[in-house]
């Protein structure tokens, strides 16, 4: 996508971002407003605008998004007590940066809370 996208930024490293890990094709990074003690975004790489447009475009990439966040959620130490997983996609979800990503969130009882 390029420069008017932040996370395509953020991959190129042209904005700074605490990456907690990074494989050929994806990206995970701590989210600058954290909602929970452990608050994390991965991504692919490649610009997609939302999460659909990934899935139908490339399962196996979103596959490989998915298999980060786990890999992330053990690191985090997360698997134990559990955590939270969200795409948000499209306006009414309230999403804002428009580079397919989810929301990895974990470190206490989250209850209904959104991102
Ligand atoms: P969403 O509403 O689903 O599009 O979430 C976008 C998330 O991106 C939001 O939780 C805040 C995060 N975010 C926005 N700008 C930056 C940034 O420059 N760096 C990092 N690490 N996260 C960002």
């Amino acid at each position: 996508m390029g420069t008017d996208c932040l996370f395509c930024r953020i991959v190129a490293g042209e904005i700074p971002a605490t990456i907690v890990r990074e494989t050929a094709t994806t990206l995970a990074f701590r989210d600058i407003d954290p909602k929970a003690p452990v608050h994390v975004l991965v991504i692919p790489k490649e610009h997609y605008a939302d999460v659909a447009t990934l899935a139908e475009a490339d399962p196996g990439l979103a596959g490989e998004v998915l298999a980060t966040a786990a890999v992330v959620a053990e690191e985090e130490g997360l698997t134990g007590d559990g955590f939270r997983l969200m795409f948000n996609t499209g306006p009414h979800a309230g999403q804002e940066v428009f580079h397919a990503h989810a929301h990895l969130l974990g470190g206490a009882p989250l209850g209904p809370m959104l991102c």
